[in-house]
């Protein structure tokens, strides 16, 4: 069989921006979630094990906040760019590196997303390494139903962890030709050296909010929120 070669291989960085229109909240930003909570007591393993009521409860609260917010223009673009590759209506091929744990994405339609920082409806077991889907609350003595031990923790990447897929992602990035960032600070690494790896081989294009305070790395940046600017730059 003759195998796909792609005109051209994209590859687009998500963040907590492209789901703020959502009614998510970002991080960093004047009353994001860092305004109302340390890093340090729900974002690190070790702020797990001093107090995993409270970590769990920022989780149950998030995940119950993600129940009601649906996928916006900004997520449609990017699936409906991911369908116009499927169709044959573009010589393309599209991966989604999202930071972000939120499953906006995949209900806008798009198919092939990687959460590097894991994902809020999942639970992972430190006992048996199961990771089935959660849609409730997920409490310290809740317990794991593959192995009924009360092991269970987020599913999502902390602070001093090591991000997931990697090798698929530093696949991506070797090869691709065009790296899009969408409404992330740019602060949390390794995401943030992405476009660092990629500029001497791929053009590059940030979509922010804000226009950059320092010098970018870019060779171009799009100012705008991302429900008018990522339809606009798909189009
Ligand atoms: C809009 C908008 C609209 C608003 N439209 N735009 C010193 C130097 C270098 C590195 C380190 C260091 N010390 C420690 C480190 C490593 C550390 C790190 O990077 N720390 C930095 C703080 C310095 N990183 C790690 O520990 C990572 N692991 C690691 O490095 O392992 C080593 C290793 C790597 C690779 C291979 C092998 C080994 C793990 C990082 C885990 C991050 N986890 C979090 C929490 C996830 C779960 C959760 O959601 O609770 O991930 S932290 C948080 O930040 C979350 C996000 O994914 C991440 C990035 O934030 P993001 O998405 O950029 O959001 P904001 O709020 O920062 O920005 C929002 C942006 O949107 C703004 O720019 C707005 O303007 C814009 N915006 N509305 C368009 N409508």
């Amino acid at each position: 069989m003759k195998q796909h070669d792609p005109a051209e291989r994209l590859v687009v960085l998500t963040g907590a921006g492209i789901s703020r229109e959502s009614g998510l909240e970002t991080f960093r930003d004047a009353g994001g979630l860092w305004n109302r909570h340390d890093i340090a007591d729900v974002c690190t393993p070790q702020g797990f094990r001093r107090d995993p009521m409270l970590v769990s409860r920022f989780y149950n609260e998030r995940r119950a906040e993600l129940a009601h917010a649906e996928p916006n223009a900004a997520h449609r673009a990017l699936a409906t760019l991911e369908q116009a590759a499927r169709d044959g209506r573009w010589n393309g091929e599209l991966l989604i590196v999202t930071q972000n744990i939120d499953d906006l994405h995949e209900r806008a339609g798009s198919r092939d997303v990687v959460h590097m920082h894991g994902e809020l409806r999942r639970v992972r077991c430190l006992s048996c390494g199961a990771t089935p889907e959660w849609l409730g609350d997920c409490l310290p003595d809740t317990p794991c139903p593959a192995c009924h031990r009360p092991t269970l923790r987020p599913d999502i990447v902390w602070f001093g962890e090591v991000p997931l897929h990697m090798e698929r992602i530093a696949a991506a990035l070797a090869a691709c030709d065009r790296f899009v960032t969408i409404g992330t600070s740019g602060t949390v690494y390794p995401a943030a050296g992405f476009v660092a790896e990629v500029r001497d081989h791929a053009d590059t294009l940030d979509i922010n909010l804000e226009a950059p305070a320092t010098p970018t790395l870019f060779d171009r940046t799009l100012v705008g929120p991302a429900t008018r600017m990522v339809p606009r730059w798909v189009a």
